[in-house]
């Protein structure tokens, strides 16, 4: 088993304890010295940097939401004079203001190290060709790959989205080994490839997606697809971007490295923390960046975390896939319904992943779609067999969700394809 930084990522539980304690305590002093914004916040609750003595004072801390951001956009957060900053980057989020964040030097090479941890943890080294195909720019996803595969020493290929025939070429020519970027991008390629006929030409090992939900049934048709083993990895833009936390060869949940972010998961509805395996909202306090540290920042993801013993050897707590958002979820019809639920019907249901969840309000009441596409073998059978095909799957998502929605079986390649994110839901209400 090869680890980038084992002394780290293998860390005896109390040590790394003792670890996190020490940079808490002085995480919130810098904060609270520094950002006007944090200590204003930690005032109005009564708690000084005094009262943080070690990692179970965490919750006497208050949080921090997206909100906040918004209020304190650009600098307020900013715990280091912009002068001291070498970088800023911003989330991908299409709706309300953007939140930026801001990095110090050595921000981006911590920052860069948890990527290279999700490298090594995916089999990459220095003999390997990483093709980071994630967008490069205010996104974190490309600059984050790119600086771990840097420091593992792998040969990186700094290709940004984009051009799908430029990609395929690229990867046969140079031989790419592992290929990063968003798990409906790599469906797309493995689709393209496949009919290219070109699944022999490439010498693709390796995978590392994320940004965006997927399934465990998207994994095994991935790594079906391009012969590979798919890796998880998460991250935050707020938090560093990628590789806040990131899968090993076990692939049951990602490691959070911890040495630099301590995750807690709450009660999204009360803030209270949550006992280990209960599911719930997950945050995170920064306790080694200095430029944009935030302290219990919440993500509204939804997960578990775990600290059963991993067969990789490695000691960092780890966390689920994620359940969903406290915010992506819709209410259709008066029912809580998570676009991760309607892929697992499709998937299971022997459908491709391309799917789009239209949502509207004609005459006060919620109208629900799901129009997904067609594999070629379906496209070319009967208009009856497709109709009773879109019953099957109506009865399906009714199981599942307790509702209804209009199912819409389409031609291959007959929903528009994201070089990024893929666009799932389309939520035409104004309520
Ligand atoms: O998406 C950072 C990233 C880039 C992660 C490349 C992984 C790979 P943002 O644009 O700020 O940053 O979006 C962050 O995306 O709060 C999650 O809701 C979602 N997300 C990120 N990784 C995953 C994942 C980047 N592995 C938001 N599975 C997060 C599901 C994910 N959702």
């Amino acid at each position: 088993m090869s680890y980038y930084q084992e002394e780290m990522e293998c860390a005896p539980r109390d040590k790394m304890k003792s670890l996190q304690t020490e940079r808490l305590v002085r995480a919130v002093r810098r904060v609270y010295d520094n950002v006007a914004y944090y200590r204003g916040l930690m005032d109005a609750k009564g708690v000084g940097p005094e009262d943080i003595r070690s990692i179970d004072d965490l919750p006497k801390l208050p949080f921090l939401s997206k909100d906040d951001l918004r209020d304190a956009y650009p600098y307020g957060m900013l715990a280091v004079p912009l002068s001291d900053a070498v970088r800023i980057q911003s989330t991908s989020g299409t709706t309300g203001r953007r939140v930026v964040a801001f990095y110090t030097q050595a921000d981006i090479d911590l920052w860069d190290e948890c990527c290279a941890r999700a490298i090594v943890a995916a089999g990459g080294g220095k003999d390997d060709v990483v093709h980071v195909s994630y967008g490069y720019g205010l996104f974190t996803g490309g600059p984050g790959l790119n600086g771990g595969s840097h420091k593992v020493g792998s040969l990186t290929l700094p290709m940004s989205s984009g051009n799908t025939e430029r990609q395929i070429q690229f990867m046969c020519d140079l031989g790419s080994t592992i290929l990063c970027c968003t798990p409906s991008y790599a469906a797309y390629l493995a689709e393209t490839i496949g009919s290219q006929g070109m699944r022999d030409s490439i010498k693709l090992k390796a995978g590392i997606f994320g940004a965006e939900a997927w399934s465990e049934e998207m994994r095994r048709d991935i790594e079906k697809n391009l012969g590979i083993k798919a890796y998880d990895i998460y991250g935050l833009t707020e938090i560093t971007g990628p590789g806040v936390s990131y899968e090993c060869s076990e692939q049951t949940g990602m490691h959070v490295n911890e040495d630099h972010f301590i995750p807690e998961i709450i009660d999204p509805a009360t803030g209270e923390v949550l006992p280990e395996g209960e599911k719930g909202e997950l945050v995170f306090t920064c306790i080694t960046k200095t430029a944009f540290p935030l302290l219990r920042y919440r993500t509204r993801d939804i997960c578990v975390l775990s600290r059963k013993q991993c067969s990789c050897g490695r000691t960092l707590v780890k966390m689920s896939r994620l359940m969903g958002r406290t915010d992506d979820m819709l209410i259709i019809r008066g029912v809580n319904v998570f676009p991760s639920q309607i892929e697992t019907v499709l998937l299971k249901c022997g459908m491709t992943s391309n799917y789009q969840i239209i949502v509207d309000r004609v005459k006060h009441t919620d109208t629900f779609e799901v129009q997904v596409e067609m594999t070629p073998e379906m496209f070319s059978d009967t208009v009856k067999n497709i109709s009773t095909r879109e019953a099957e799957l109506v009865a399906d998502m009714r199981a599942m969700l307790g509702i209804s929605p209009k199912m819409t079986l389409v031609a291959p390649r007959g929903i528009a394809r994201s070089e990024g994110k893929a666009v799932r839901v389309i939520d035409k209400r104004r309520i």
